[in-house]
């Protein structure tokens, strides 16, 4: 058995420390300055000046930003400038980004008036293709944060709630797992910072994007359905992007720049409230930065007023970022850690009773003349630990189980954008990322021979290296004509050693495992073509075919126990059943077909619908068969092996924006609409696949008057009643939800104040799980039932730069 952290800490700090070195080395870091200088007015729509606005400038050749504020009347100035093409992005918070080109030529410096558009909640990705023109691509939404979103959303994967396409299985406080049309978990690729990271928990209580703190996030971006191969692999259910903002740097005339964010919050179910602080301070070519947040939530009680058990938790995040740049070189050094000594899990067996995970990501980013190369390299060390938790221990039979786990991830990616012509662009990259994985359940003494007198080794070195190329062309054959088409590779070898059970009594499965052949490897190709064609102003229409694997997870291939106490521990699903392992089990490879259809004004501004329908039909989807079932007191329970199964997923996504009214007096009211219909199909049996999220929409009504935000919102959920009955999943009913969210800035202090399900109605969480708190409350003999939900919360934030 090997727990130790030191030898491969030790090891990956001096690779870090010579790749840092050799780096730095090489980057020459001065700047080319001219006489130039670019300046102007910022302005809001109806031509009032805006003070505090965030001015950047890009330079096209070379990749260095400069950044600037808008002062009291709106100016802004950026000198020190040499000839030559840059792009300059403006924002200000309740306004869409402006963005556009620049050419300085030599006749000298320009001044330029920008008037900003009042943003809508959700923006379409743009991506910059060849031709230097902005694209927003099939299924896919990116979402700015602000530091008030905290407030209303629980975990970093809340943040993404209202995204078409996107619904949530709810998990610990803090774990949430992001479902992308019906396919979830470790099926979506989640990338953080540029980091791809494992759930190193047999009950995936640390999903990626748990990693990450709401307050240190400034964008997210879904992609559902079809993915550029650039940003897939190894995933079949879409990506998910989540960045923190760009290092700052002091713009050419200013010496020391220095910026932060103090925030806070408060939300009245769960008593739960956190502050957070983001602080940076550069030059013009040095930066080093700060960011770190503290939160506890207890337990909240649901709409009848009960109280849901094993619903709280506290976290601690420290990140620091030291990034230079300069001359075409960018370099940004992040460290970071996390400390969640608990977190409740209403629908596990057991609860986090200890997760520290240390991680470094490095970042170079080079300007080669035409073309851009982009490299990382990262690190994260987990030190995982579960038992029952404080609710659970009051309990009758209560079961001390100590699970300690131990995971690291340590990987690279790398990508060469090289535009090859006016029209197209081509990317090449490669990807690497190698996981090791122990988990050792130590006995407890005077339970021998089911939980003693040895450890239980439930993984031994388990290993999952994958190694990925990719090449990727985007090209704008005419203005109505573009296309995206990728190939790419992914190899993923897992392994895992020998291992013993906690007495002879588990003999029989460990000899029968260890005699094993364990290894595998895995080859999977991946394949995406998209085209858009847009005909005319007022209609976009987007097609794409992609073709995608993912190989096995750990778990799913070494879970070796079939006894039942000890499979009950190997179950992210929330669904109180026993998993085993299979190590014969292939990857799965998903053929998805989408297309989407917009309409709407010339602008954009004043009305869009959007429909998205897609089907997905998956090869060795990994299911589950039956091994036996077990009925405790008036519930049933299945032991399930995990299998391969074809399955198929379709539905469709609807989008819908329009502005009900416009002026200055009473400012901007518009109407949202998202909505998402699915099903899913396992193929031999006909029957339904786990967790499918029933038809939902959300209808928000949204009042914008200078720095006042807000509206009322209505959700409506369909009862669940196409269920999985190998999990023996239970129906939900339909309910309506009102949620109230109100927002005012000033300058740039920001206040967040609104309730989530106002009229304060008790539900189950159609994707909750069951409440096996409750289930143990009940002495392990009542009807185990799905999770209830939060009652009405009431939430203020606020944050306050300086
Ligand atoms: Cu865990």
């Amino acid at each position: 058995m090997r727990i130790d952290a030191g030898k491969s800490g030790a090891w990956v700090a001096v690779w870090f420390a010579t790749l840092l070195a050799t780096v730095l080395g090489a980057a020459v870091l001065h700047a080319v300055a001219g006489n130039w200088e670019l300046s102007g007015t910022v302005l809001d729509p109806s031509g009032h000046s805006i003070s505090g606005a965030i001015v950047r400038l890009f330079d096209s050749a070379t990749g260095i930003s400069s950044k600037t504020v808008s002062d009291k009347s709106g100016q802004y100035r950026i000198s020190a400038l040499r000839a030559g093409r840059y792009h300059l992005q403006v924002e200000f918070p309740g306004f869409s980004l402006y963005s556009r080109d620049v050419t300085l030529d030599e006749s000298g410096s320009r001044n330029l008036v920008v008037t900003l558009k009042l943003a809508t909640r959700k923006e379409s990705l743009t991506i910059t293709t060849a031709s230097g023109g902005a694209d927003s691509l099939l299924g896919r939404t990116k979402r700015s944060v602000d530091a008030g979103d905290r407030a209303g959303a629980m975990n970093t994967a809340q943040l993404l709630r209202d995204m078409p396409g996107l619904s949530l299985r709810d998990n610990g406080a803090l774990a949430s797992i992001p479902v992308l049309h019906g396919l979830d978990d470790d099926r979506v690729k989640v990338v953080a910072n540029g980091m791809t990271v494992s759930s190193s928990c047999p009950n995936h209580m640390n999903p990626p994007l748990s990693r990450l703190d709401p307050s240190s996030v400034s964008q997210v971006s879904v992609m559902a359905g079809i993915t550029p191969v650039s940003l897939g692999g190894d995933s079949i259910g879409g990506t998910i992007v989540a960045d923190s903002p760009a290092p700052a740097f002091a713009a050419p005339d200013e010496h020391v720049h220095i910026e932060g964010t103090l925030s806070t919050f408060y939300r009245s179910n769960g008593q739960s409230y956190g502050p957070a602080l983001t602080a940076s301070m550069s030059s013009q070519h040095f930066s080093f930065g700060y960011s770190g947040s503290w939160n506890n939530t207890d337990n909240y009680r649901d709409g009848r007023g009960h109280l849901v058990t094993s619903t709280y938790v506290q976290n601690t995040n420290h990140t620091v970022t030291l990034a230079a740049q300069g001359a075409g070189n960018l370099l940004v050094l992040q460290a970071g850690f996390q400390n969640t000594p608990y977190e409740g899990f209403p629908n596990q067996q057991m609860d986090l009773v200890g997760d520290r995970a240390e991680f470094v990501n490095l970042r170079y980013r080079r300007d080669l003349g035409a073309s851009v190369l982009d490299a990382r390299v990262f690190w994260q060390n987990v030190r995982h630990e579960m038992n029952i938790g404080k609710d659970k221990s009051t309990f009758p039979m209560p079961m001390w189980m100590p699970m300690d786990t131990h995971g690291r991830d340590i990987g690279y990616t790398l990508k060469w954008t090289i535009p090859v012509s006016e029209r197209h662009a081509v990317q090449l990259g490669s990807e690497f990322q190698r996981f090791t994985l122990d988990s050792l359940w130590p006995a407890v003494p005077g339970t021998a021979p089911y939980m003693g007198p040895n450890a239980f080794i439930s993984m031994d070195d388990g290993r999952r290296a994958r190694l990925a190329w990719f090449g990727e062309a985007s090209s704008k054959w005419t203005p109505h004509w573009t296309t995206l088409l990728g190939v790419r590779n992914d190899t993923v070898w897992t392994n895992a050693g020998p291992v013993s059970g906690y007495s002879g009594m588990y003999s029989m499965d460990a000899d029968a495992f260890n005699a094993l052949h364990r290894a595998r490897t895995d080859i999977g190709f991946d394949l995406t073509a998209l085209a858009r064609y847009e005909p005319s102003a007022h209609v976009t229409f987007e097609a794409g075919y992609a073709r995608k694997t993912r190989a096995p997870n750990l778990y799913e291939r070494y879970a070796w126990s079939t006894d039942w106490m000890t499979s009950g521990m190997i179950n992210w699903f929330g669904d109180g059943n026993y998993y085993v392992g299979n190590v014969s089990l292939r990857p799965e490879v998903a053929h998805t077909v989408s297309g989407a259809a917009s309409w709407h004004d010339a602008t954009r501004e004043k009305w869009e619908i959007k429909v998205t329908p897609y089907q997905t039909f998956v090869r060795d989807y990994i299911d589950v068969n039956e091994l036996a079932t077990a009925t405790y007191g008036m519930s049933t329970f299945s032991q399930l092996m995990f299998a391969n199964h074809d399955a198929r997923i379709w539905g469709a996504d609807l989008d819908a924006t329009a502005a009900l009214w416009k002026s200055s007096k009473f400012g901007r009211g518009e109407i949202t609409g998202v909505g998402g219909w699915l099903h899913g199909r396992r193929l031999d049996t006909g029957t339904g696949l786990y967790q499918m999220m029933p038809f939902n929409v959300r209808l928000g009504l949204q009042e914008k008057l200078r720095g006042f935000t807000g509206g009322p919102e209505i959700q409506l959920v369909d009862r669940k009643r196409d269920t999985d009955p190998l999990r023996v999943e239970p129906h939900t009913p339909g309910y309506a939800l009102v949620n109230l969210h109100t927002g005012y800035q000033w300058q740039h202090f920001q206040l967040e104040a609104g309730a989530t399900n106002l009229l304060n109605r008790w539900y189950y969480l159609p994707l909750g799980g069951v409440n096996f708190d409750a289930y143990m409350a009940s002495g392990w003999m009542g009807q185990i039932l799905p999770l209830t939900a939060p009652g009405r919360s009431f939430y203020l934030g606020m944050s306050i730069p300086f």
